[in-house]
């Protein structure tokens, strides 16, 4: 998604205006561009494609300043044009925005009839002209911003620049994460930290409604009723090592293979612990899951293929019923609520709009019992929540998410055994087997990425294809829709998931030589059933590419291809299978030759609707 990066310095900001959209690519944009105060002008170079088109043109005009903006565009409103791109300028006051205006046609009637000509067909182009006005109307720069906002409806973050006022930057936020960056003589903004690590650590996370003025010298932060507010100071951990390559392909590459560290930093408090203490997610853990009759996950995409999973782990280790929907869906229908279920929402990012909108619609509902399972610290639905867990995954940069799927399954399985045990339902001698278990994990991902070069020879067998069926039972169901997305996402192969007892109610009829299946089909009570719809495929002339466990009883045949995850790892199972689908996605994309990390059309961080 969008991008936004701003600073105000005594040096030339353009390289670090440059430089922290090259940091912010991997969110996926479709256009670039910065403006700069320079002297009593405000200049702005825009281009479609990447950051490094726009560099070579900013280097072309030469343009230096010492306060400036930068933006990357994921287009919702208006196509990927120049015209559209940001920032946007209106009477020499620039600005970027991330988020959408679900006001802006009345806003652009109205500003159109007070003379205002607009260049572009964005939504964001309104609140430049809102803001001019509001200056002409004898606001300064900070006071026209916050009328401004007052009448937005919508999701916005914004950074906003007047050649009028080369001291200082303002900005805004609502439903779009925005931080500010404190420097030495010198301060920056951004919509993620990894945009501004290199010149600082030093943050300020703004909330809802904040808006704020940043000079040189200080920043000065105002709440959603414009007084003055402190917000608390971060030191923030993300290491600048997390966001280079190294000795990788591809950031998906890097980020597969850290899952073994990524595990094992998610699981440090447990083991430590030994146990499975209520304070994992939180100082009012007791208070909150006492009394907790369900639960019901919500989540997007590949955390809604977490929750699934969490789902069979959460029934059948608890026994309470558990519940799992797409958070797009939840929030706009009429939900019976519960406030006695456990309300889970899952997020990479802690920022995904849907998912944080059914939360709000949850609390609106009567839902006080709400826990978030996220990778950023400080992130919008981990603070709207009362619980939370956060995976240790790092930075995750790849679009098509990895290493925060299996840490959110870690955090995920920790939720069932917590509410298992808090409900009498798991025994010393069950919590230790679980605690052993997890304990092996990181070792038992390691045994599966150790296949990498078996998966790479099956890709090549893959590439050519035009689809692709994947198939699981029970818990690796999900694992199956989880493979199948990894693949479509990255590889641009048509590829669907089903539940393999499903086969014969319909998908069997697309199966023929050119269908290649892949059987998530570990040693588990399933896998007798599993060989029975194999056998299916192979009567239809459907090639099989099947994963199971070293110590699983059978062999490959004709039409059969079998590679061995470790031996069967038991509940953690899914977990490791994960492994394998994951690997397949990427050597098949990679033998297609795609954008690995920045598939078409897609973004990181889902902040928009
Ligand atoms: N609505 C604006 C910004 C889009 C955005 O935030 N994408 O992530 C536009 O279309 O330009």
């Amino acid at each position: 998604m969008c991008g936004i990066v701003g600073a105000i310095a005594d040096r030339d900001v353009v390289p670090v205006l440059i430089d922290g959209l090259k940091r912010l690519e991997y969110r996926g944009y479709d256009s670039a561009g910065i403006a700069l105060v320079d002297g009593s002008d405000v200049r702005r170079v825009r281009r479609t494609g990447r950051v490094s088109e726009m560099e070579a043109a900013a280097q072309a005009e030469g343009v230096r300043a010492s306060l400036g903006i930068g933006h990357t565009r994921w287009a919702t409103h208006g196509g990927v044009t120049e015209a559209n791109a940001h920032p946007h300028i209106s009477h020499g006051v620039a600005l970027v925005h991330n988020g959408i205006i679900e006001n802006h046609e009345q806003q652009r009637e109205r500003l159109q009839q007070l003379g205002y000509a607009f260049e572009s067909q964005t939504d964001t182009e309104v609140i430049a002209h809102l803001i001019h006005h509001y200056l002409k109307g004898g606001q300064d720069l900070l006071g026209a911003l916050q009328c401004t906002v007052k009448e937005l409806h919508g999701a916005y973050a914004l950074a906003v620049i007047s050649r009028k006022e080369p001291g200082r930057m303002v900005v805004a936020r609502m439903g779009c994460p925005l931080l500010i960056g404190l420097g030495e003589g010198e301060n920056f903004v951004a919509s993620d930290v990894s945009a501004i690590v290199q010149y600082t650590r030093r943050v300020i996370f703004l909330e809802e409604g904040d808006t704020a003025e940043i000079s040189r010298e200080g920043v000065r932060v105002f709440g959603a009723d414009d007084a003055p507010v402190q917000r608390e100071e971060h030191l923030s951990d993300v290491s600048l090592a997390s966001l280079e390559l190294g000795p990788y392909r591809h950031f998906m590459q890097k980020e597969i293979h850290e899952q073994p560290r990524a595990i094992a930093d998610t699981l440090e408090a447990i083991i430590d612990a030994s146990a499975f203490e209520p304070a994992l997610f939180g100082k009012d853990t007791d208070e909150v899951l006492a009394g907790v009759e369900g639960v019901q996950i919500l989540a997007c995409g590949t955390s809604f293929y977490a929750g699934s999973v969490a789902r069979y782990w959460i029934e059948a280790i608890s026994g309470l019923p558990c519940s799992v929907e797409i958070a797009s869906e939840y929030r706009y229908r009429k939900a019976v609520a519960n406030p006695k279920q456990l309300i889970v929402t899952i997020s990479q990012s802690g920022e995904t709009l849907d998912t944080m909108e059914a939360l709000k619609y949850a609390r609106s509902l009567g839902h006080d019992k709400t826990l978030s399972i996220c990778n950023v610290p400080e992130s919008a639905i981990p603070r709207a929540s009362r619980l939370v867990f956060y995976t240790r995954a790092g930075a995750e940069i790849g679009v098509a998410s990895t290493k925060a799927f299996t840490t959110q399954l870690v955090g995920l399985f920790a939720l069932a055994a917590t509410l298992a045990k808090l409900h009498g339902r798991l025994d010393a001698d069950k919590e230790g087997e679980y605690i052993e278990a997890l304990r092996h994990l990181p070792g038992s991902i390691q045994h599966a990425l150790n296949l990498e070069p078996q998966i790479a020879l099956w890709a090549e067998r893959f590439a050519p294809r035009d689809h692709a069926l994947f198939l699981g039972r029970g818990v690796h169901y999900p694992i199956a829709l989880e493979g199948a997305l990894k693949l479509k996402e990255i590889s641009y192969i048509h590829a669907e998931a089903y539940p393999a007892g499903e086969l014969k109610h319909g998908p069997l009829a697309l199966v023929d030589a050119a269908m290649p299946v892949v059987v998530i089909a570990p040693n588990d009570s399933l896998l007798e059933k599993v060989k029975s719809n194999m056998q299916e495929v192979r009567a239809r002339g459907g090639e099989l590419f099947v994963f199971t466990d070293a110590d699983s009883n059978f062999n490959e045949s004709e039409g059969v291809h079998v590679i061995r995850t470790p031996r069967h790892v038991g509940v953690l199972s899914p977990i490791v299978h994960t492994i394998p689908v994951q690997l397949l996605a990427y050597h098949t994309a990679l033998s297609r030759g795609t954008d690995v990390d920045k598939p078409r059309n897609l973004a990181k961080a889902v902040t928009v609707e």
